[in-house]
């Protein structure tokens, strides 16, 4: 892939660029129709409109008037939102309740307040234009103690100013590093965070993108091969809110089933029906919990989609039923590239009813991936994602309810490493070259794959697990990062890179645990497993000929602390699955970093080694060989030591020790943290339930508990339960409250037993009544 040469900005071919930059120049005329405020200017034309009150989208178009149209990461209807607007000779006010815009008219620059008239973000000195080569581009200043996030799936740290990164779907092979700007994942979405108050900036724009946070100290750019600059920015002001905005136009993650939150195995290949039940009696035998095993592409006759290889796995049907029996799902790995072979069934069909990417002049396109010369499925076709969607009955009539695609950037072997950009897809009547659409190929692959389960699995929900995205992709499948390595460094980038995905709108997200290329030492499993138990997505994934990586293959003592780990993940699931419900409720993703919570707190705005799970929990990995001991930051407040119960004073750094089967793990007090039970899989009920308490000297606290059935959508209609914790602490009680906000339905649990920790020689009451020590439901405990 050729880098990009349009970009402008000083020092890079300017001689050959900057010739061509032409900026929109000065608004000449002003109209508002139907709540939209067109500028026609002296170089083309812009549109402004409100989405909400503090999401408002610009559009500009060199050529003609702005189409409104939206890329299919946009699913938010714009709201009828009332604003006001004042006209002068130079300038142009408009504000909303929330949002004010001020607007210079030449040359045309745009300055995004919020109410107070605080400075959200304004255009830089070049404000937007364009280039010879109908390249758009967007320039907006970078205040000097501005810090920036999101972007999806990216290498490298936390903070992306000083990064220039690309936009455009890659099967990357080659070791990630940070040099690497372009991954599986585009998500065109930046938070920008200045003394504590966020904007953020989504450029809706399916075009090989750009963003440049690395040219220039006070601006950066964003920039697109074709298309509008077409982008809207969030008010916040807070980071979570941006989030929340953000994933409000692209959509939040619906609920998975509980069995995804588990531990998951897989390996490039479990080869055989042989090997995969050897695999899963090796968890039983050990107790090691296991919710799934991944089928890699050997599973498939000939790496023929919707086929198993007739001797490998001469009968999947009793394979999976077997396995579904112990409470283990089976995902199978999905590639988009169908074989050409005139006598498969998959490929004829789709031949026939032309539901495959074409040229312009209507020969079919074809390229080689694993089954030799392959079709690809037109998926930005709605009636193609339909027929794709429901080829996995072959799947879902075998007791399949989960599935991996990969590949689907889409990956092709070849020179480019994916589809001729000439290819043209017809979107539903409309022709689009893949340059277009090419970043959205796997979305749309996403989107057929979860919705044909969908229909097929009777009300139970879907799992998908994919490698290519586009913004939007949460709506539809978990992502992972793909070919990752069994390198130290890896797992040190496995931190920041979720962390971003998660801000970017992606809460269920994870690495290969373990490194997928490359061999696995004893302390990089045992470090690497640890932390994974904390991720949201937690699958140990390795590939062919390196060496294995289940739990046990690394001795006795790692195989005790994988072991440790992946039971502790277990029992924090009750806490996990209501994170999850939340992010499923609001975007704010479940692994969140120190920024997300502490945004007053300038020592974490960088901070890309140590991350909270939810509000109350900070994990601090050692990510280093031979390391036993570790720095960790505990902001404000009182946290306590997950391990020894050690209380300790926040707004500063500590030194802990961490031995290889420990991970740091440091409650705020405060906190109410619900445990179930080490258990088999997520198909075994929790029979007790464990509520710990984390002490403070005096205050409340609350934690609304959230459970469901794990299976089904029936929580939809309200069949879940919601329960409220509320802790009151004086110098001489602890009173617990223990009120139900829904009760759809009963949970399992035969005993719920409170934990207090801290909070020493009090009086403690249960709903206003002193704790009975014979009580056989409730009994509350002190550490
Ligand atoms: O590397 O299907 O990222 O997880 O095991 C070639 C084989 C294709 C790439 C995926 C990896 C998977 C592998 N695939």
């Amino acid at each position: 892939m050729n880098d990009t040469s349009f970009m402008i900005h000083p020092g890079k071919n300017q001689s050959k660029t900057s010739s061509t930059f032409k900026d929109i120049g000065s608004v000449r005329q002003v109209a508002v129709e139907d709540g939209t405020i067109h500028l026609q200017c002296e170089n083309g034309d812009v549109a402004i409109l409100f989405y909400t009150e503090e999401i408002v989208r610009v559009v500009m178009n060199p050529l003609q008037t702005p189409t409104l149209a939206t890329s299919v990461a946009v699913i938010k209807e714009r709201e009828d939102v009332s604003f006001e607007m004042e006209e002068y000779s130079e300038r142009l006010l408009i504000a909303t309740r929330k949002l004010q815009i001020d607007l210079h008219k030449s040359p045309l620059r745009i300055a995004i307040k919020d109410k107070t008239g605080r400075l959200l973000v304004k255009d830089g000195e070049k404000g937007m234009g364009y280039t010879n080569e109908r390249h758009v581009i967007g320039y907006k200043e970078m205040k000097e103690e501005e810090y920036f996030y999101g972007f999806g799936e990216k290498t490298s740290f936390l903070n992306k100013r000083g990064e220039k990164m690309t936009m455009w779907n890659s099967d990357v092979y080659a070791p990630h590093n940070p040099e690497i700007d372009a991954l599986y994942q585009s998500i065109p979405f930046l938070l920008a965070l200045n003394e504590g108050k966020a904007y953020g900036l989504y450029f809706d724009n399916t075009f090989k993108t750009v963003f440049d946070l690395k040219s220039s100290d006070n601006e950066y750019s964003f920039s697109a091969e074709g298309g509008q600059l077409d982008y809207y920015i969030f008010g916040g002001p807070t980071l979570k809110e941006v989030i929340q905005q953000y994933t409000s136009l692209t959509g939040r993650m619906p609920l998975p089933p509980k069995w995804a939150f588990g531990y998951h195995q897989s390996r490039y290949s479990y080869e055989t029906a042989e090997e995969v039940r050897e695999l899963v009696n090796q968890f039983q035998k050990r107790n090691i919990p296991l919710d799934a095993v991944y089928l890699d592409i050997h599973y498939m006759d000939g790496y023929r989609v919707f086929t198993f290889d007739p001797f490998r796995y001469p009968h999947p049907k009793e394979l999976v039923e077997e396995l579904n029996q112990a409470g283990v799902h089976v995902v199978p790995i999905v590639d988009p590239g169908v074989k050409v072979d005139s006598e498969y069934d998959v490929y004829r069909d789709g031949v026939e009813k032309d539901l495959f990417c074409k040229y312009m002049d209507g020969t079919l396109y074809t390229g080689d991936v694993w089954p030799g010369k392959s079709v690809f499925p037109d998926f930005p076709n709605k009636n193609v994602r339909t027929w794709w969607g429901n080829q996995h009955s072959f799947y879902t009539e075998l007791g399949i309810e989960g599935i991996w695609n990969d590949m689907n950037e889409p990956a092709v072997f070849n020179e480019t490493k994916t589809m001729d950009v000439q290819v043209v897809h017809n979107q539903d009547g409309e022709k689009k070259s893949h340059r277009e659409l090419h970043n959205v190929y796997g979305l749309y692959m996403g989107e057929a794959t979860y919705s044909g389960l969908k229909r097929l699995l009777n009300g139970k929900r879907p799992f998908v697990l994919t490698r290519a995205g586009f913004s939007g992709i949460q709506r539809y499948a978990a992502v992972w990062t793909g070919d990752n390595r069994s390198f130290w460094e890896h797992l040190q980038m496995s931190l920041p890179m979720c962390m971003n995905l998660g801000m970017s709108g992606v809460p269920f997200c994870g690495i290969d645990v373990g490194g997928f290329a490359h061999d696995c030492t004893p302390e990089l499993f045992a470090r690497w497993i640890q932390v994974g138990a904390f991720f949201p997505f937690f699958r140990n994934h390795s590939a062919i000929q390196t060496k294995r990586q289940e739990p046990w293959m690394f001795g006795e003592k790692v195989e005790q602390i994988a072991k440790k780990y992946i039971g502790l993940r277990y029992q924090w699931l009750p806490y996990i699955y209501t994170l999850f419900r939340e992010a499923a409720q609001t975007g704010v993703p479940v692994m969140r970093p120190m920024v997300l919570e502490y945004p007053q707190d300038k020592e974490t705005y960088e901070m890309h080694d140590q991350f909270m799970l939810g509000s109350d929990v900070l994990i601090a990995p050692v990510m280093s060989p031979s390391q036993k001991y570790r720095v960790v930051y505990l902001p404000e407040g009182e946290w306590y030591n997950y391990w020894t119960d050690e209380r300790i004073v926040g707004s500063q750094y500590i030194m802990v020790e961490a031995p290889l089967d420990t991970l740091p793990i440091f409650i705020k007090s405060g906190a109410i943290l619900p445990h179930g039970e080490v258990k088999r899989n997520t198909a075994e009920a929790d029979r007790q339930l464990t509520i710990h308490l984390y002490g403070l000297e005096e205050g409340t606290s609350t934690f609304t508990l959230y459970e469901d059935d794990g299976t089904t959508f029936e929580f939809e209609q309200g069949c879940y339960f919601e329960q409220n914790i509320e802790v009151h602490y004086t110098s001489t009680n602890v009173n617990i409250e223990w009120n139900n906000v829904h009760q759809g339905l009963t949970p399992a649990w035969e005993k719920i037993v409170f934990v207090i920790h801290g909070a020493e020689n009090r009086q403690v009451t249960l709903n206003g009544q002193v704790v009975d020590s014979s009580a056989t439901f409730f009994e509350v405990r002190t550490k």
